[in-house]
């Protein structure tokens, strides 16, 4: 499917692990929900049943021992599934579509973090992703080791998946990629302190959407609330 055909609105929402990505997307869910317009949440790697394959492959660690171009090609070939099955036709439905995690998480992991040349990383992403670019990406920012200690809490005795088992040298990286694509792209990324309080950063994750895309502000057109 083409970009033409596209009427919804995609938003992606970055950051490094534990940063609050599935939290506030909840809470921005729950808000537009109050409007007329579909409003669908998904998330990468999976979204789709094939997807959701591949993800839980890629977190066991089962092709960590292949590098991570070899990783990239998972995460892109469960990102073609997901466009395919779910995210193109939502946003030809006209819905707005939240997703936990897209093409920039391959940038910052694989590429910037796991050492792939960034040209490759952008040759992979023009050819999965085409047109299918995100209107907004939120960046949640904060300290690899307030967001690691976030999500080993949530773990409950659970242990570290594939990534949240990288070091803390490789956290900081990744935080610094994140940081670096959101100033690389000012027109596409708003960078959200996400150290914040939880309400804290759901004010400036609702002024950052009413910002960047009036369609979607309260009376806004028809649109969500
Ligand atoms: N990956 C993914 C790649 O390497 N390449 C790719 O191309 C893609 C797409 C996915 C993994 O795959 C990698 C990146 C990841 O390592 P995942 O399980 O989906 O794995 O991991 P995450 O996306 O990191 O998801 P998490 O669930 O760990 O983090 P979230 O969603 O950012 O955080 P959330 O909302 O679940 O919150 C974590 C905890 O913190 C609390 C919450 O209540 C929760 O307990 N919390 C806060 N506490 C204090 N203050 C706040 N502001 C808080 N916000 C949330």
């Amino acid at each position: 499917m083409s970009g033409a055909a596209r009427t919804g609105v995609f938003i992606t929402v970055e950051g490094g692990e534990g940063a609050g990505k599935s939290t506030q997307i909840a809470r921005l869910a729950e808000h537009l929900r109050r409007g007329d317009r579909e409003v669908v949440i998904t998330r990468e790697p999976g979204g789709s049943p094939r997807a959701e394959q591949i993800r839980t492959a890629l977190l066991a660690g089962v092709a960590k021992d292949h590098g991570p171009f070899a990783e990239a090609l998972l995460f892109s070939a469960a990102r073609l599934d997901h466009l395919d099955t779910l995210i193109r036709p939502a946003l030809a439905r006209g819905a707005v579509v939240l997703c936990d995690r897209f093409a920039d998480s391959t940038r910052a992991y694989q590429g910037a973090a796991g050492g792939i040349d960034p040209q490759e990383v952008a040759a992979l992403e023009r050819v999965v992703v085409g047109p299918t670019r995100p209107d907004l990406t939120l960046i949640l920012d904060l300290p690899p080791e307030t967001g690691l200690a976030r999500a080993r809490q949530r773990a409950e005795g659970q242990g570290p998946d594939r990534f949240e088992a990288e070091t803390l040298s490789f956290h900081q990286r990744l935080r610094e990629a994140f940081r670096s694509i959101a100033a690389g792209e000012p027109e596409r990324c708003v960078l959200i302190d996400a150290a914040a309080e939880p309400d804290a950063v759901t004010a400036a994750v609702r002024a950052a959407v009413e910002g960047r895309l009036p369609q979607l502000r309260r009376g806004g057109q028809g649109h969500a609330a």
